[in-house]
């Protein structure tokens, strides 16, 4: 065993990671229009808060200005614009319409069978006004939780809304979440209200919502009044008289009048659970000022949007929070026309994505690194089909972006297959559940960026990497990921629970939130992310990022997609186990196991070979398009499989299981 530092160990493995020197400055044409310019940086350096203050006043609109930018008094709980009122609706919706952009769309809904709908920012305010007044005569009021259960379609943003109007606050549970996982976070925020649907369309099929409902709420004991139901794939439903009614009835009749008034900066906007690193998951609670400020303010600035003429298409599902920030609020705040799509890219072809991209003109898309590599496993031939010209910027969200996929990403989707001079700029953007808005990201039109890395804090953030004792480490190191400074978007707490709080973030080290990501800086001094400390593994003593082999093996020709878990092993304390999917042609390959193999041992160092190789047609992830690791590593380690509800395709670990034995 080595007697080094067990950061510093990380640092040497990490010296390998990813072997990138490419940089891709802006174009002279994109930077001299670009929202964000070097400025931003500079007088957000010079302002401190007031930076924040500045932005908070000039991209929302307040019924009261605030008093206080920041007070910090009681850390870790921050309050930011204190004094200060205003209602998110209204700064989503009504003062669009007063503004005389009321034509302006504001959503193209397309349905996965195909079925659109167009919304004006008008429309959307006079649906937000009958919905917040039928929340009301349910006897929601101010302060209550509404439990949100919905699939990816317009009602989904006008229930968010229309509670945000009234001061209620949601809880959106993944349309993907098991009855019992509904029941847990109903109970836990004591709902009131259930929103819901008969179902949606999945994979060209009617699948059912309102069935977990009936199941979670089957047991006594709750605090459910009411369920909603909106009817999406008219599926025969079971019916709770008394409890359950149709939303065309009770927001069909409701009246379109609606007065929004200005609500605490600090009051509560929504919570969202996150699953953390003990059962139970964390309700995320976040505030209104503070959160539509950042949100907005990166909206406006790491996708250089200009609302006039962009469409904008972000695919998360608004079960998780990017879903939240960069769809349902940022964009209408800063009155952007955006697309929002019910089903899966596969369906009824591989190509979806990109002839909607094609059909609405998509300028802007932001979508995750694990879409984007299965894009890849599919072949460039699919986008190869659609006219992309009408790209501009590229986001990427949710985890480490390889550089190979990366790179795909660069020339098929953002040169249209290759076909511009020019390709649009990528922007990987980190933050997390507990940040509500980017925290790490290139501007596009100052940055130069570099495959694979989200390098810059956003201008206003104080984003450092330090080692264990909570010291900055030099460029060309590795270690924890750290923020210095509160932000305004930052988590106010853990829905019940403030003790928590503050064990899982801030005692790690003094003053620092702990985001619980390893990162490394390059040469440069850009932040290259790692993945999760806790899928760093300790192989013989020696540090190895589940990342940094998964990226060695996907850039090896033969693989589409790679994940990398830590085995328990008696000699080496964790032994390193990998999942592959293989692309077309390597199937055949009889000696692929140890070509990998060879591989990693080559582009990391022999340390990092993995003990085994498991070819499998598909890896498990959540609907948010994360690899859950716990499952695989439950079978690297010769277990049953453990809780699988969240996962997005629930026969996958089924699949695993027959790929082992064959
Ligand atoms: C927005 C979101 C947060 C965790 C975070 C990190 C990973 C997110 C990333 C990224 C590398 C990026 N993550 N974005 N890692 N590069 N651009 O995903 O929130 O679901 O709470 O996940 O996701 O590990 O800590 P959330």
């Amino acid at each position: 065993m080595s007697e080094q530092s067990p950061v510093k160990q990380q640092g040497d493995a990490l010296e390998n990671l990813l072997h990138e020197r490419r940089s891709f400055p802006p174009s002279a044409d994109f930077a001299a229009g670009a929202v964000a310019q070097q400025s931003v940086y500079d007088e957000a350096a010079a302002e401190g808060p007031e930076f924040w203050a500045r932005q908070a006043r000039s991209l929302l609109t307040w019924d009261e200005d605030f008093t206080e930018t920041l007070d910090w008094s009681d850390a870790p709980f921050a309050k930011w614009f204190g004094g200060g009122k205003l209602n998110a609706a209204y700064n989503a919706l009504d003062r669009h319409v007063e503004a005389g952009r009321g034509d302006r769309v504001a959503i193209y809904f397309e349905g996965e069978p195909g079925d659109t709908r167009t919304y004006t920012y008008a429309q959307l305010t006079e649906e937000v006004k009958k919905a917040a007044n039928a929340f009301e005569s349910l006897g929601v009021s101010k302060g209550d939780r509404v439990a949100v259960y919905l699939p990816m379609i317009p009602e989904a943003v006008i229930t968010m809304l229309a509670c945000a109007r009234i001061g209620a606050v949601h809880s959106v549970v993944f349309g993907g979440f098991s009855a019992d996982a509904l029941r847990n976070r109903i109970d836990d925020a004591e709902a009131k209200l259930v929103v819901t649907a008969d179902g949606s369309y999945r994979r060209g099929k009617p699948t059912a919502l309102k069935p977990a409902v009936d199941e979670s709420l089957a047991k006594e004991g709750h605090t459910v009044t009411s369920v909603l139901v909106v009817r999406r794939n008219g599926e025969p439903v079971e019916w709770t008289e008394g409890r359950d009614i149709w939303w065309e009835d009770a927001v069909g009749s409701a009246s379109a009048e609606h007065t929004a008034v200005g609500h605490d900066s600090e009051h509560p906007l929504f919570i969202l659970y996150t699953s953390g690193t003990t059962g139970k998951p964390k309700g995320i609670l976040h505030t209104t000022g503070g959160y539509l400020a950042q949100t907005a303010f990166t909206h406006l600035n790491t996708f250089d949007l200009k609302p006039e003429t962009d469409v904008y298409w972000c695919t998360a599902d608004i079960g998780w929070v990017t879903g939240h920030s960069y769809v349902t609020y940022a964009p209408l705040v800063n009155g952007a026309t955006q697309l929002i799509y019910e089903g899966t890219p596969d369906t009824p072809h591989q190509g979806r994505w990109w002839e909607l991209v094609e059909k609405y003109k998509v300028s802007i898309l932001y979508t995750a690194p694990t879409a984007i590599r299965t894009c890849m496993k599919w072949g460039r031939d699919i986008p190869g089909k659609f006219n992309l010209d009408s790209i501009r910027v590229l986001g990427s969200v949710g985890e480490p972006i390889n550089p190979e996929a990366w790179m795909w990403y660069r020339t098929v989707i953002g040169a249209n297959g290759n076909q511009k001079e020019i390709p649009a700029p990528i922007v990987d953007t980190w933050w997390q559940t507990e940040t509500g808005a980017h925290m790490i990201a290139p501007m596009p039109g100052v940055t130069a960026t570099k495959p694979g890395s989200a390098q810059v804090a956003v201008p206003g953030i104080s984003i450092d990497v330090v080692d264990e004792m909570g010291e900055s480490v030099p460029n060309g190191s590795g270690g924890f990921l750290v923020i210095k400074e509160p932000w305004p978007a930052m988590l106010r707490g853990i829905w019940g629970d403030p003790e928590r709080f503050k064990a899982t973030y801030w005692s790690r080290f003094d003053n620092m939130y702990f985001a619980g990501d390893g990162a490394k800086k390059d040469e440069d001094g850009d932040i290259w992310l790692l993945g999760r400390v806790d899928d760093v593994m300790n192989v013989s003593g020696h540090r190895l990022s589940t990342t940094e082999i998964e990226s060695a093996l996907v850039s090896h020709p033969s693989v589409a997609e790679a994940a990398v878990v830590g085995a328990a092993d008696e000699t080496t304390g964790e032994a390193v186990v990998a999942f592959v999917i293989l692309r077309g042609s390597a199937k055949d390959d009889d000696d692929i196991v140890a070509t990998l193999r060879n591989h990693v041992g080559r582009e990391i160092g022999p340390i990092a070979k993995p003990r085994h190789i498991l070819v499998v047609p598909e890896l498990p992830k959540t609907r948010s398009g994360k690899i859950m690791r716990r499952l695989l590593k439950d079978v690297a380690e010769g277990r049953e499989a453990g809780d699988s509800s969240t996962l997005a395709d629930n026969t996958v670990m089924q699949q695993i299981a027959e790929s082992m034995r064959s």
